[in-house]
């Protein structure tokens, strides 16, 4: 906590209460960090990839049903405003004030998209049972372009999830995904009925304008309800940084063992318990 103290006095965008709240509750809300420039220059560079989807994209909705609920990742490798905007100040400092590094690498990026009159929910999961990761020091920033409210399908969270000492196995977003036999491969423990999960756990969720983030650890359980409304859209992006703690894990079944995803991403050449190194995590910040 001491070393969190004195981050807080070097960087300040964020007080002790909200990374204590980030620790006892696995997320926490940080308003107005991003500025307006950002969130019309990254919502004009959100509509380019929507009109242009990369071999490596989903679309989470079927033929025929109304709205569309996007996905795609690593995109800073293709489009200049969203490999700056990952990098810019208030990102990567953020996360430095939240991970207790020397060094902050950037993990990638996940475009979550949900036009209006979606109905496609975001099944409730943690993070880093898809990921091919080992460590402590990872969060995720949840950036949205346009307002969100509960009704457009704001990320919802569980309490104090992360503190379950619960790793499940990874849910499949959407039927035609490709991840269903590959997360089949990972072996792990099956989460108990989500619903009832959701039920009985004490849901977080925050109405955000354009500017606020939300910052989650890679072990709270979260979902988030289709866009309901007419017309507002929710356009979303979780970015994924890493500290010096974290390792490579090479367990079968995580995301990069995607076919879909893996033709668009170089050979990877960290091996088990490796220091993560190299272009495609770079580092984006250091003390
Ligand atoms: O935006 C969503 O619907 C889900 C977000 C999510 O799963 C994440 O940020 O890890």
């Amino acid at each position: 906590m001491l070393t969190f103290a004195v981050m807080k006095n070097e960087l300040s965008l964020v007080d002790a209460d909200t990374i204590k709240e980030y620790h006892e509750n696995g997320v926490c809300v940080v308003r107005n960090l991003i500025s307006p420039e950002w969130i019309a220059r990254m919502g004009e560079a959100t509509d380019r990839i929507l009109a242009n989807p990369s071999p490596g994209s989903m679309e989470y909705t079927a033929d025929g049903k109304t709205g569309r609920y996007y996905g795609d990742f690593f995109i800073w490798r293709r489009d200049s405003d969203f490999n700056e905007f990952m990098r810019s100040d208030p990102l990567v400092r953020l996360a430095a004030e939240f991970m207790q590094s020397e060094e902050i690498r950037f993990f990638y990026d996940q475009l979550l998209v949900k036009e209006p009159q979606t109905a496609e929910e975001t099944p409730l999961h943690q993070d880093l049972p898809y990921w091919p990761l080992r460590g402590e020091q990872i969060i995720s920033i949840w950036a949205g372009f346009d307002p969100v409210t509960e009704e457009a399908g704001a990320v919802q969270y569980i309490k104090g999830s992360h503190r379950w000492g619960k790793f499940y196995a990874p849910a499949t977003f959407g039927n035609a995904s490709n991840f269903a036999d590959i997360y089949a491969k990972a072996g792990l423990e099956e989460m108990p009925d989500p619903d009832q999960l959701i039920r009985e756990g004490e849901m977080l969720h925050w109405d955000l304008a354009p500017g606020d983030v939300v910052v989650h650890h890679p072990l709270t359980l979260h979902y988030a309800k289709g866009n309901l409304t007419a017309t507002g859209r929710r356009r979303g992006l979780a970015l994924r940084y890493i500290g010096e703690d974290v390792t490579w894990d090479d367990r079968p079944g995580t995301f990069v063992n995607n076919p879909n995803l893996a033709k668009t991403l170089p050979e990877i050449n960290l091996t088990d318990g490796e220091s993560i190194h190299g272009e495609l995590f770079p580092v984006v910040w250091q003390r």
